[in-house]
């Protein structure tokens, strides 16, 4: 029996997927993903994966399929047959839970449980992975927040994760599995989705600089988030599932900075005020927000031997740098005719 690796994962165009796709390939896993149908590409995170230019046997392989179609999810899982699943699945917007908070709790809270209830089916020997979010700390009760921290959930999407949370700890407890919650704090790339403030932020900069756009509209600026960069944190969901337990870890660069700060960062680099450019627009509000976040990574460093590389202005640099270049790119396009 060969003893490659076999890794599945779930959310592999989003983000997250996409890096810890990279990564598990460069370790010399086959790794699957799961995609959804779209009238549209889904793809782009990923496509490189599909080229690589020294013509190597690159072992990616995708599945369609849906976290809330637990039988579908099964039937992966059995013909995959992977030794560790990543479940970065999710309606990962926190402003849109509140739009669709009943898809939103189908997809983070009702799909963790199918897909804990296919591998204990399966195989409970495989090792899980569950991205949980430092959104559970919500209304925080204390600062910095721990592994030990209570939830204080503010959104439909928090309280899914919460769920989701507490179900990984009972399915480790009650059938001994090997699961484990990443609590991740904040952590973005030149890959987010362009509608999280920090990539909302970079592109417009990056649009106004070029001339392209004049305002950004933006909603509360005096929000703190402890920001990472994301392809750091994919680094510790692997070290998570190789370690003899499961277990819960707080993934963080204890350090926060407030949307304001970020802007400073952002906008002083490509030599803009963004006074000049943002304006409030109370659409961009949450009926509940989240004031402060800041984690503690302690555990995950003392354990894990984990630590974030890149720094705050490291990443509002690189966002930036990334964003400017798009814009450079759409600006050309757009003197030579192209829309
Ligand atoms: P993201 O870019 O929004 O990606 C979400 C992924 O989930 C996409 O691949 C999306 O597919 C997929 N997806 C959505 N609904 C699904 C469904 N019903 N069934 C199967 N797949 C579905 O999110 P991310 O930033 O990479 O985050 C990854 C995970 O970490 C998420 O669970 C998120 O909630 C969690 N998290 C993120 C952060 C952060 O700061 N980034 C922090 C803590 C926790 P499509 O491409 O088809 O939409
Ligand atoms: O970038 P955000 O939308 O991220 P948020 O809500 O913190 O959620 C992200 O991080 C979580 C981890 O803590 C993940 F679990 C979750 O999946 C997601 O990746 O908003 C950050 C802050 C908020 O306080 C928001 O109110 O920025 C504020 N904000 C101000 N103006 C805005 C805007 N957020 C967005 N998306 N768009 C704005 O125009």
């Amino acid at each position: 029996m060969s003893d490659k690796k076999v890794a599945l994962v779930t959310g592999i165009t989003g983000q997250d997927g996409s890096y810890l796709a990279e990564f598990l390939l460069a370790k010399g896993y086959d790794v699957h993903g799961v995609i959804r149908r779209s009238s549209s590409f889904n793809t782009e995170r990923i496509d490189h994966l599909y080229r690589d230019p020294h013509e190597r046997d690159v072992r990616l392989f995708l599945h369609f399929g849906d976290l809330v179609d637990g039988t579908g999810m099964r039937e992966i899982l059995s013909r995959v047959r992977p030794h560790e699943v990543y479940n970065l699945g999710a309606q990962s917007h926190v402003r849109v839970s509140f739009d669709q908070p009943v898809y939103t709790v189908q997809t983070d809270a009702l799909g963790t449980i199918n897909l804990l209830e296919a591998i204990r089916d399966v195989d409970k020997n495989i090792r899980f992975y569950q991205a949980s979010s430092s959104e559970m700390y919500g209304k925080v009760v204390e600062t910095p927040q721990t592994e030990k921290t209570p939830f204080y959930p503010r959104s439909p999407y928090a309280c899914a994760k919460v769920y989701s949370y507490w179900q990984v700890l009972n399915y480790r407890e009650a059938y001994d599995m090997h699961a484990s919650n990443g609590i991740l704090f904040n952590h973005e790339s030149p890959r987010r989705g362009e509608t999280f403030v920090t990539r909302k932020i970079t592109r417009a900069a990056g649009r106004i600089k070029e001339g392209l756009q004049k305002k950004l509209f933006l909603g509360n600026i005096e929000a703190k988030r402890d920001w990472g960069f994301a392809g750091d944190y994919i680094e510790a969901m692997w070290l998570m599932l190789q370690q003899p337990k499961g277990d819960d870890y707080v993934v963080a660069t204890g350090e926060t900075h407030s949307v304001r700060e970020f802007l400073d960062e952002v906008f002083g680099h490509l030599g803009l005020n963004w006074k000049d450019h943002v304006e409030i627009d109370p659409r961009y509000f949450r009926p509940t927000e989240v004031d402060l976040l800041l984690g503690d990574p302690a555990k995950a460093k003392r354990v894990l031997n984990w630590t974030p590389k890149v720094t705050f202005k490291a990443l509002a640099k690189m966002m930036t740098e990334a964003d400017w270049t798009l814009a450079k790119n759409e600006r050309i396009l757009r003197e030579h005719g192209h829309k």
